[in-house]
């Protein structure tokens, strides 16, 4: 318990934790099955190439989902990519900014030029207000992101897309476990592409998936998954190497058996930084809609420094040397990185929300690494640095003087 500035890690204090805390930090689930499925799968000899957990894996999500077609692949961003090529998408495609890099990228990748939209500064995604008057006649469909496992506006794309003649595609790479309502995401657009990245919380290693309940696309995106193969010596359409492993379909498989036990211990954990870090000035714990299932692996501040008497980069540095290593996703917005930068150095002109967000934004520690004694112990030194952020504002702006 830090009792007076001295105390805090940065002004030379202990460190509130021995080890660092790690936003993302992977869930296991049980390490016993894991084993064993690897140990089947060494037995087997059969690791690759659309192998038994892999379709089993396949069989399991698209249940859960209620959805088709599920086909696994090696990372979501090629997911995104395959996707992206599938739907025969061309010219300039519709994202928001603020997503992680691997959005407009997994366009710009095949010569399609990502157009950035803001988002509604509420849920964080693409705001459909603002989409209709960057359509052009180049452009050939829309990505919305559910960031942080928030559905985006899916009714008013939808719209947008099917009066238009565009393509809908939703990176749902945070959004395994979340709804729209009743329906699970999973089932919108013309496919939706998750993560299954050692930091999501559920986890193949690396891994994604795309699902889909068009027959002739799941078809396509198959071949396309494995070089075009239709079968032996048969290529019968341009592909590229997209295919989930056997080692990651197994750890895949028994993450999903611990789905219930991760979400629980994600809630739980949301629900004591909600009640721990209300009413601080200048600061919002992002709140998850109640109409929608959430797999509440986020935990997003929004610190607003004027309010709060401290900027967001200097909190963050002050946790990283408590040992909580909060991430400012997803500063600076793919906007201002390269190449987007260059190719347009005024589109934060059009992005005032983006912009906003980009600098208020932290994401905390999450999951079953983290105990709830851990969540206290952040949310009383995040209080403490609240009630005296002036002072370690100033004592931060002259010690950078010194
Ligand atoms: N679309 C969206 C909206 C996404 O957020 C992402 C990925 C994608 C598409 C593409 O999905 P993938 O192609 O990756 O399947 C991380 C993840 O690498 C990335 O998957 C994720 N989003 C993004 C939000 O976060 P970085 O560059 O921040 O990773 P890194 O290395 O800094 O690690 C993040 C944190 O996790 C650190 O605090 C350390 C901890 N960590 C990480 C790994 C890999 C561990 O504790 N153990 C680990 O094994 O991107």
């Amino acid at each position: 318990m830090k009792q007076t500035l001295s105390d805090l890690a940065i002004f030379g204090g202990n460190p509130a934790f021995a080890q660092p805390l790690y936003v993302g930090r992977p869930n296991i689930g049980d390490r016993q099955k894991l084993l064993e499925r690897i140990n089947n799968m060494l037995d087997r000899r059969w690791f690759s190439n659309n192998g038994p957990y892999v379709q089993e894996f396949e069989q399991a999500i698209a249940a859960y989902l209620g959805v088709k077609h599920c086909i696994a692949i090696c990372n979501a961003t090629v997911a995104l990519e395959i996707a992206i090529r599938a739907l025969g998408m061309t010219g300039e495609v519709i994202v928001p900014s603020f997503t992680f890099i691997a959005t407009p990228h997994s366009l710009q990748w095949q010569q399609i030029t990502p157009v950035f939209c803001d988002v509604d500064p509420k849920t964080h995604c693409l705001d459909p207000r603002k989409v209709e008057s960057l359509i052009t006649p180049k452009t050939s469909g829309i990505i919305g992101v559910h960031i942080w496992g928030t559905p985006c506006a899916i009714e008013e794309l939808t719209e947008i897309c099917q009066r238009r003649n565009l393509r809908l595609l939703f990176d749902a790479a945070h959004a395994f476990g979340c709804s729209f309502g009743e329906t699970m995401i999973g089932n919108f657009g013309d496919a939706e592409v998750f993560s299954f990245h050692a930091t999501k919380f559920i986890n193949s290693f690396e891994g994604g998936a795309i699902v889909t309940n068009n027959d002739e696309l799941a078809k396509k995106i198959r071949l396309m998954t494995n070089f075009g193969f239709a079968g032996y010596d048969e290529v019968i359409y341009i592909g590229t190497n997209g295919k989930m492993s056997e080692a990651s379909a197994a750890m895949g498989l028994t993450s999903l058996e611990s789905m219930d036990e991760i979400i629980a211990a994600n809630h739980r954990n949301y629900q004591t930084y909600q009640t721990h870090l209300k009413d601080l000035p200048g600061l919002q714990l992002f709140q998850y809609p109640e109409q929608h299932r959430q797999n509440y692996q986020y935990i997003v501040l929004q610190l607003n420094a004027q309010l709060a008497g401290l900027h967001r980069d200097e909190l963050q540095r002050l946790l990283w040397a408590e040992q909580i290593t909060a991430r400012r996703y997803f500063y600076p917005g793919c906007h201002r990185m390269e190449p987007y930068r260059s190719y347009f150095p005024h589109a934060y002109l059009l992005l005032p929300e983006t912009e906003t967000l980009v600098q208020q934004t932290l994401l905390l520690p999450n999951g079953t690494t983290l105990s709830q004694s851990d969540v206290e112990t952040i949310c009383q030194l995040i209080n403490f640095i609240f009630a005296n952020a002036a002072d370690i504002s100033t004592r931060l702006q002259r010690e950078a003087h010194d």
